[in-house]
């Protein structure tokens, strides 16, 4: 049992029940000319933690945790875009349509695959989701339950929109949930502090949150477990 120093209390897991969630480390919302650009948002903010969540995932693998890579992506007929999603706001370019990274939030597309320093390997889950949450008409609980996961820490996203609605989805689905503070940014910096506030107000009413630091601390201190 690994044991965090988190707030608003310490937070316990098994390494062999829990899983790393990167939530949508994608092009399109770190890179120019993809969704989050279009939506008007300042790009440059969202990379700053590509090196801490690159720190993570090299010690979480090395440890022999599950991870699991969402992306915000749609299928290339739209299908599963519904039409209010699709028509919100006033993008200057709306899903589906083509960026300079290909089409936006487009299944396959550039601009939808994972940053290539935080790159999925083979045997790692990774999941195209139409939603916000990472749960919403994705295959994520039955894999999850399949491979005995109860506990989720995650980083990714933004703060306040894909990953705050992910970690909501897996705490109604019964998972305790940890996010890592300095592994996660938002277009927004005060909504990623009021987000961070949010989950763990009342008593983890939605979760827990740490610095990586306290994490990699205890991680690299627990005994590797075995594959399979
Ligand atoms: N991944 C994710 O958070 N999708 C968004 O649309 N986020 C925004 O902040 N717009």
């Amino acid at each position: 049992m690994i044991e965090i120093d988190a707030r608003p209390f310490p937070y316990s897991f098994d390494l062999g029940k829990a899983a790393l969630v990167i939530i949508d480390m994608q092009r399109d919302f770190i890179e120019p000319g993809g969704f989050g650009e279009s939506l008007g948002n300042d790009v440059a903010l969202l990379s700053a933690i590509v090196p801490a969540c690159q720190t993570v995932l090299s010690s979480w693998r090395a440890a022999g945790g599950l991870v699991v890579h969402t992306r915000e992506a749609h299928q290339p007929d739209l299908s599963d875009c519904p039409p209010a999603k699709r028509n919100r706001g006033n993008p200057s370019l709306r899903i589906g349509d083509a960026g300079p990274m290909g089409r936006i939030l487009v299944a396959g597309e550039p601009g939808s695959r994972i940053i290539p320093e935080l790159a999925p390997r083979p045997g790692e889950i990774e999941i195209d989701k139409p939603g916000k949450g990472a749960f919403h008409a994705t295959p994520l609980h039955n894999l999850l339950q399949q491979a005995g996961v109860t506990h989720l820490i995650f980083m990714g996203v933004t703060t306040e929109v894909c990953v705050q609605t992910s970690m909501r989805e897996a705490n109604d689905r019964g998972y305790d949930a940890l996010l890592l503070e300095d592994c996660t940014e938002s277009y927004f910096p005060a909504f990623k502090a009021s987000a961070i506030e949010m989950i763990r107000a009342q008593g983890a009413i939605v979760g827990w949150t740490a610095s990586s630091s306290q994490l990699l601390s205890r991680l690299d201190a627990a005994p590797a477990r075995l594959p399979g």
